[in-house]
């Protein structure tokens, strides 16, 4: 049934539509099963994720008619398709009236996923009108609230230099906590790896008391904050709530230190909200692992990772992985500096719409995947800036000196970029850089050919 006469207006101007204010937009990436015309589909597509289905049904009424989606915008030779979502049509909240995330990915990326004539669409884009943005409840707290742990500049704080506990599962409290206090000695930050949590091997209650002794004891000997993201993903509500309430008493006087770490992709918006409305107070540290099934470019349905990451700022993530734009181990291209301008700054052109964002804080980009000190100084200028957290899980434990000279290798490149030092010059004035030559040698090869000789190691 074509339903292209209700659902789609091409009529509607994009500019009108944004200074209306009353439509959240969507663009897609959107190719109908062969047989169906494009604007047909697109106008199902639309029906699907709004009033409609695939037939008429008798109890339509006009007012249900002013709150159709409605196609907008198609090119069918780019598979540009964009819809305008009356703001009405999403779910609020009965405690205060506050948009959710799940309703938006309800109506624009739920059963429109799965229908019979459409090939594929991904969601690449949308634009939040004003009273949306005032109306997500956005990050509570943010990296400047970090920066001033530390003792830096609340605006520009610059990097920090954070690690993964690794191996990702299998030690037990006592090396735990020792792999923490290792890094503390030399870097700032350190998260739980996405699986860590409460294993059998390594029980919550007892590791936890024994990374508090590691923050206190690096903090004593360095002189400086350390920080620690704590994995409080669960199925439960409840049990997040124990594992955090747990862990801020167990962190006491230094409870300001402590983030917590959701699984935000595989938990959902539901797990992000409990950490976000229930510890407003705690930096909410969003890991986005499993995320690839959907934002791969390999993948035709979903959402993009630009997307997932304006979705988690809405949301109340005071930072989010946004990968390392391809210069580390996991997907990811230069020009994904993209993600990291939509969520740190108050407006941005996203590949589609422009986005202001009304002052909501900012979402710190967390650099993270096969990072290390030779790698980041191409990644600090492709970006532009190091205002970010980076957790180098290899590239800390890997330093073939120890995990706090890997630390440091990690400060020093940010200091190396920041400078516009020569790598191969600034490591004959820097130890540990200079040894994380020799950590990593087929980046050493890769990215600054005949170090050897420069640097003067012959093996
Ligand atoms: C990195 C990491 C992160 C991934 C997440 C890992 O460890 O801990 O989870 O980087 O990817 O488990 O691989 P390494 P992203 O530093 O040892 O690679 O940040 O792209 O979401
Ligand atoms: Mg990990």
């Amino acid at each position: 049934m074509d339903q292209s006469a209700r659902y789609a207006d091409l009529s509607l101007k994009e500019e009108d539509l944004i200074k209306g204010e009353k439509h959240i937009l969507v663009a897609y990436k959107m190719k109908p099963k062969a047989g169906y015309g494009y604007l047909e589909a697109a106008a199902h597509f639309a029906a699907e994720s709004s009033t409609g289905t695939n037939v008429e049904v008798s109890t339509t009424d006009e007012f249900t008619k002013g709150v159709d989606a409605l196609v907008y915008y198609i090119d069918e030779a780019t598979e540009d398709m964009r819809i305008a979502y009356p703001i009405e049509l999403f779910d609020r909240n009965v405690i205060d009236g506050r948009f959710m995330l799940v309703s938006f990915l309800t109506l624009a990326i739920g059963n429109n996923q799965g229908m019979g004539d459409i090939e594929h669409a991904k969601m690449i884009d949308f634009y939040m009108p004003q009273r949306c943005i005032q109306m997500f409840d956005g990050p509570a707290t943010d990296i400047s609230n970090l920066w001033r742990i530390l003792g830096r500049p609340v605006k520009d704080g610059g990097y920090i230099a954070g690690t993964i506990i690794k191996p990702k599962l299998g030690l037990r409290p006592e090396p735990f906590a020792k792999a923490a206090y290792q890094f503390w000695l030399g870097g700032d930050f350190i998260k739980n790896d996405e699986p860590q949590g409460n294993q059998v091997f390594c029980p919550l209650k007892k590791v936890l008391p024994l990374v508090y002794d590691s923050l206190k004891r690096a903090q004593d000997e360095t002189g400086q904050a350390k920080l620690f993201s704590m994995n409080i993903t669960a199925d439960d509500h409840y049990e997040m709530i124990a594992r955090a309430d747990y862990a801020l008493e167990v962190f006491g006087p230094d409870a300001d230190k402590l983030a917590f770490l959701v699984d935000g992709y595989v938990g959902g918006p539901g797990m992000v909200t409990t950490a976000r409305r229930q510890y407003p107070g705690q930096y909410l540290h969003y890991h986005r692992a499993g995320h690839g099934a959907v934002t791969s470019p390999s993948a035709k349905r979903g959402y993009t990772a630009f997307v997932l990451a304006k979705m988690s700022r809405l949301q109340g993530a005071s930072g989010i992985h946004v990968g390392t734009m391809g210069y580390g181990k996991m997907e990811g291209e230069a020009d994904d500096k993209i993600i990291a301008y939509m969520i740190e700054r108050d407006e941005c052109q996203g590949p589609v719409y422009y986005q202001k964002w009304y002052g909501m804080k900012p979402t710190t980009p967390i650099i993270s995947g096969g990072m290390n000190a030779l790698r980041l100084p191409g990644f600090f200028e492709n970006l532009g800036h190091g205002n970010v957290i980076n957790t180098s899980g290899g590239g800390s434990y890997g330093h073939i000196d120890s995990p706090a000279a890997g630390a440091i290798s990690l400060r020093q490149s940010y200091e190396c970029w920041k400078q516009g030092a020569d790598p191969i010059e600034f490591a004959k004035s820097h130890k540990e850089f200079a040894r994380a030559f020799e950590s990593f040698p087929k980046d050493a090869d890769k990215l600054y050919p005949g170090w050897r000789e420069k640097l003067g190691v012959h093996k």
